[in-house]
């Protein structure tokens, strides 16, 4: 607890314990269980909780079918009242959880906050959306015929998290479905449990505020892929979402398309940054470091390819090669961290192999390595990595869940969008640019094939108002904002014939 990175910080351990007590977590759920629990700052043990099994999942899908049948015909404002109370709670233990996800999913202090604060938005979002589930009035072609169209509440919804968002993302669909008037599974990260388990404490609590929420309205389900497969194989669930690596979308998507389930699949970025001649340099410099090296390189939207060209690479790439070497690494929870520790060794690994492929294809790379291993030896903390690369070869092509900022250069937009666009992945991209018929380009349809594309920002960090989500192996998915919440219910077409004779449709007759 005294070492260098961690100057006057209590020990990680006891601040946990103190955390989910404060948090409302029963003690039996995290103690005396079968799955280790880690945290990333150090890599000492935080938590060692009990696993569902694959029939206890079970058992909570047909907990979580019973609660539906009852959530579904408490009117959708009513229900907006239980996702208010949810963001009181969260409101009012903001530090509390923020400073847990800091601990467990080793995020520097205002990236946990942050993180709570994308939790409360988008309860408020939801609320504000439990009256306005609109449906369309369609005009009939037949006389005396009136059509429309009604949202119903479709049912539990399964939602798999990852351990970068360990909170987020569960609220983004859950204020969602929950709103919709459906129940909700959650299987966190098996990286994650412990700030999974706050969450649902905090969640029970608003419950008991609201009275009378069904029972298993929310449930929690720590285990590993079998638990998830209950999820995905269960007819009783209608939809899915899921957020992760492609490679664990690939399977969940066929699963669940192969029952005619629905799956809502937010999954790998490769995302990038077109620098043009015009950019603000200095404006540039920002969103590229918190794009690139923020969250050390672990969100999905995090910038992993810079196009930049040639009429200012020689500005720009000197200038953030300083960047990169003075950046703050280490403890997250100490003030002049903006760098904290990679998830666990798998992850420091792949980052070090991503490396090295590059390098063997001749890249001239700057950091990348493993810094603090003295102090922190069963922690990986690493200098984030730039890499100026001649040509987008495989690895580049690839999401490697690091902060590995690979850099290309490029003489004209033609030929910086053809390079944007020519990855597997399809979630978030950006321009920087002051020319408008550029930034237009980009937006356009020739532009970038991204489900996110922004205009003088990075791709990472999006509001909760916009539909989140992307193309190609990205998954196609939309969450959060806009009209995302149509993914969390059924849509009826309603045709009401209010006259006395009875035409049909396309001129048909049929005259007994
Ligand atoms: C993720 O990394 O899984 O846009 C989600 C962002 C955040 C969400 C990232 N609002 O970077």
């Amino acid at each position: 607890a005294n070492s260098e990175t961690g100057k006057g910080q209590r020990p990680v351990a006891e601040e946990t314990v103190q955390l989910l007590r404060a948090l409302g977590v029963p003690d039996k759920s995290w103690r005396n269980g079968t799955r280790t629990v880690r945290s990333p700052i150090t890599g000492e043990i935080i938590g060692e909780v009990p696993e569902a099994s694959p029939e206890d999942a079970a058992q909570a899908v047909a907990r979580s079918v019973a609660a539906f049948e009852a959530w579904r015909t408490v009117p959708a404002p009513r229900r907006g009242e239980l996702v208010r109370l949810l963001g009181e709670e969260l409101r009012a233990h903001k530090a509390e959880l923020g400073r847990l996800v800091t601990l467990e999913a080793g995020k520097i202090v205002s990236e946990g906050l942050g993180e709570v604060q994308e939790m409360i938005d988008i309860c408020d979002f939801a609320v504000g959306l439990s009256r306005q589930l609109y449906g369309l009035t369609i005009a009939s072609e037949r006389p005396g015929h009136r059509m429309m169209e009604t949202w119903h509440p479709v049912g539990p919804v399964g939602i798999i998290t990852a351990f970068n968002f360990p909170v987020a993302v569960w609220s983004w669909n859950a204020a969602l479905a929950l709103v919709a008037g459906d129940s909700v599974i959650w299987k966190p990260s098996e990286k994650t449990p412990l700030t999974a388990l706050a969450v649902q404490a905090l969640f029970e609590r608003a419950a008991s505020a609201f009275g009378g929420a069904p029972e298993g309205l929310s449930q929690l389900l720590i285990g590993g892929a079998d638990v998830g497969a209950v999820l995905t194989d269960d007819t009783r669930v209608p939809v899915v979402s899921a957020t992760g690596s492609t490679r664990m979308g690939r399977i969940v998507g066929e699963r669940v398309a192969r029952r005619f389930g629905r799956s809502i699949l937010e999954l790998g970025g490769n995302n990038a940054a077109i620098v043009r001649p015009s950019a603000d340099l200095d404006l540039s410099l920002r969103g590229i470091a918190f794009a690139a090296m923020g969250t050390a390189g672990q969100r999905c939207t995090t910038l992993r390819r810079l196009i930049v060209d040639g009429a200012v690479y020689d500005a720009l790439i000197p200038r953030l090669v300083r960047a990169y070497s003075s950046v703050g690494i280490g403890d997250p929870r100490e003030a002049g961290t903006l760098i904290g520790p990679l998830i666990d060794k798998a992850a420091y690994e792949g980052m070090q192999k991503a490396l090295d492929a590059a390098r063997a294809a001749g890249a001239r790379i700057h950091g990348g390595e493993r810094v603090r291993a003295d102090e922190r030896p069963d922690a990986y903390y690493v200098r984030p990595a730039l890499v100026e690369i001649g040509e987008q070869i495989e690895i580049v092509k690839h999401e490697t869940f690091a902060p590995i900022l690979y850099v290309l250069r490029t003489s004209s937009l033609e030929e910086a969008i053809a390079l944007h666009n020519g990855v597997p992945q399809g979630l978030s991209s950006s321009i920087f640019t002051n020319d408008l018929r550029e930034a237009e380009t980009f937006l356009s349809a020739e532009g970038s094939d991204c489900g996110i594309a922004n205009v003088n920002i990075g791709p990472s960090g999006a509001e909760i108002g916009g539909a989140f989500g992307g193309e190609k192996e990205t998954g196609g998915g939309r969450e959060s904002g806009s009209d995302a919440w149509k993914a969390y219910m059924r849509r009826a077409t309603n045709t009401i014939n209010y006259s006395r004779s009875l035409p049909l449709a396309q001129g048909v007759s049929f005259d007994i």
